[in-house]
């Protein structure tokens, strides 16, 4: 007996240090020390034994199961360690290898000079107005004092959808809307957007642009206002070394009008000027319409062409570059303006 437990303990503890990982080591837990395992079965041939040898034989038996278990265990802090060390190594990174190249988006170009005009005139005290592309005749066009003779009315001039809606020539519906919706109070706008024109596309000229149409009404607002409100986003745009004129002009819905000039230093390095938008008092008769009595308020207008800005200051050669999404163009925009 003593034998066949010396026997036993030798098998187990080879087997155990032989195991190579913890499913081997748990099956030799199993086969040895389980109810059914070999220990419990050598337990069982206790009572084959005459009496005077059973408590001697028993305590060995207990002290053979306590080693396998201490031996058992020993093993499995190994295992369970290489097992760690494993994981580690295969998932190790190396922390000096370099990072992956993310690309970096940029603001479009459009909306750069969007975003910072709303800045400036925001905070100013103005709100930013937006409406519908797709409009009604009457706010693009009636309220606008464009009367049905006009040649901007004419449907080889504009995108019509049916006999009273068309893609909005210029923002200015949307500020014909929001005059209707201040029902007779102050108002001071931004109206930035998407307008549409039939025209052929040229350098210069697309059938989709971005326009910002400001608009002030107030009682006492004088042009004088309005000079301010133009030089002060001309700087803000160009750079505070500009100064503006102003020439007299023609639009349906503001008068007195004019166009206003910007200007530069020529290569010579005399004083030239470039045209960049169009401004008013608002008309009587489009106040009137808006809810306004014309006696009491008095307000200003201008429309600036975004991308006539945009290209102005980025020095851009083709007002299609805006729209192609060609990323190297774009990429060009990246911290710009911020
Ligand atoms: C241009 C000129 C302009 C306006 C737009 C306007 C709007 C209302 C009332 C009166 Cl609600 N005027 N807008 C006024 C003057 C000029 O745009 O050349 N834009 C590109």
């Amino acid at each position: 007996m003593k034998e066949s437990l010396e026997l036993m303990k030798n098998k187990a503890l080879m087997a155990i240090t032989q195991a190579e990982n913890l499913e081997q080591l748990e099956g030799i837990r199993v086969q040895f020390l389980s109810k059914k395992g070999e220990v419990s079965l050598l337990m069982g041939t206790l009572r084959d034994l005459p009496m005077e040898e059973r408590p001697s034989f028993g305590a060995e038996v207990n002290l053979l199961k306590a080693s396998i278990e201490e031996a058992l265990y020993d093993k499995k802090q190994i295992l369970e360690e290489q097992a760690l060390a494993a994981i580690l190594e295969k998932e190790k990174i190396d922390v000096t290898l370099p990072g992956y190249q993310f690309y970096q988006g940029a603001i479009h170009p459009l909306n750069q000079v969007i975003e910072d005009v709303e800045d400036l005139f925001v905070g100013l005290g103005y709100e930013v107005a937006e409406g519908p592309e797709l409009e009604n005749d009457h706010y693009n066009f009636e309220m606008m004092n464009l009367d049905k003779e006009h040649p901007a009315r004419a449907m080889q001039d504009s995108f019509y959808t049916d006999e009273n809606h068309l893609l909005r020539t210029h923002t200015s519906p949307v500020q014909a809307r929001t005059m209707l919706e201040k029902k007779g109070k102050p108002l001071r706008i931004i109206c930035p957007g998407k307008v549409y024109r039939r025209d052929d596309d040229d350098p210069t000229h697309s059938h989709q642009f971005t326009q910002i149409e400001g608009l002030v009404i107030d009682e006492h607002i004088t042009f004088a206002n309005l000079k301010d409100a133009l030089l002060t986003m001309v700087r803000h745009l160009f750079g505070h070394d500009r100064i503006i004129r102003l020439r007299p002009s023609y639009f349906p819905f503001t008068e007195p009008s004019v166009e206003v000039d910007v200007s530069y230093q020529k290569k010579d390095g005399t004083l030239g000027w470039i045209e960049v938008l169009g401004a008013g008092r608002v008309h009587p008769r489009v106040l009137e319409m808006g809810g306004y009595d014309p006696k009491k308020f008095q307000g200003f207008a201008f429309g600036v062409g975004v991308e006539r800005i945009a290209i102005l200051k980025y020095k851009i050669d083709d007002i299609r570059h805006f729209y192609l999404n060609d990323i190297r163009f774009l990429s060009q925009f990246k911290g710009v303006n911020r």
